[in-house]
């Protein structure tokens, strides 16, 4: 699978995230996020276990492509991305942002991963319990593409971009 970006050739890309109708539910646990959900084909979370794996390997950049229920298509890219281990609950890094969605990821910098039963937030509430999925959660968010999918309003969104028709989250390491 090639992908063309930018003024470079991108291989070997490993999809994270995937979401296009709300068939999958991405209320979950911690335990379900660790170690993914969904079906490969359809909507899922590849795996926090996995993410840091990979990423630990190698430098990757992450490529965020969104699109809301009025078919406007926006994208988000982050050079350097990786998640910590367990240890430090997934904490997510990366470097500098490109693209033309904005750049919501910033707020979330090192912020360690929640779910529904871990509030590792930095909020006196429960964010993951009131978005309706697992997320790097500050107080709460600016971007969460894990949150509840519905046409109605949901809490998945990207800045002010949303609610969310599909979302895609892709890591590629640098050749
Ligand atoms: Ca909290």
């Amino acid at each position: 699978m090639i992908h063309f970006y930018g003024h470079g050739i991108f291989i070997c890309i490993q999809v994270i995230q995937n979401r296009y109708d709300g068939s999958e539910g991405f209320d979950r646990t911690w335990n379900e996020y660790k170690e993914g959900f969904g079906d490969l084909d359809k909507e899922f979370w590849l795996g926090n276990e996995k993410i840091w794996r990979m990423t630990r390997e190698a430098l990757f950049q992450l490529l965020i492509q969104i699109m809301d229920f009025e078919n406007t298509k926006s994208k988000a890219y982050y050079h350097r991305f990786s998640v910590g281990n367990s240890s430090v609950n997934y904490a997510l890094q990366f470097g500098w942002y490109n693209g033309n969605a904005g750049n919501g990821l910033e707020y979330h910098q090192g912020r360690p991963f929640s779910a529904r039963d871990l509030d590792l937030d930095a909020s006196s509430t429960h964010c993951a319990d009131l978005s309706g999925g697992g997320w790097w959660y500050g107080a709460c968010y600016e971007v969460n593409l894990n949150g509840l999918y519905s046409t109605a309003g949901g809490n998945l969104s990207w800045l002010s971009l949303g609610p969310l028709k599909r979302t895609q989250m892709k890591i590629t390491p640098y050749i």
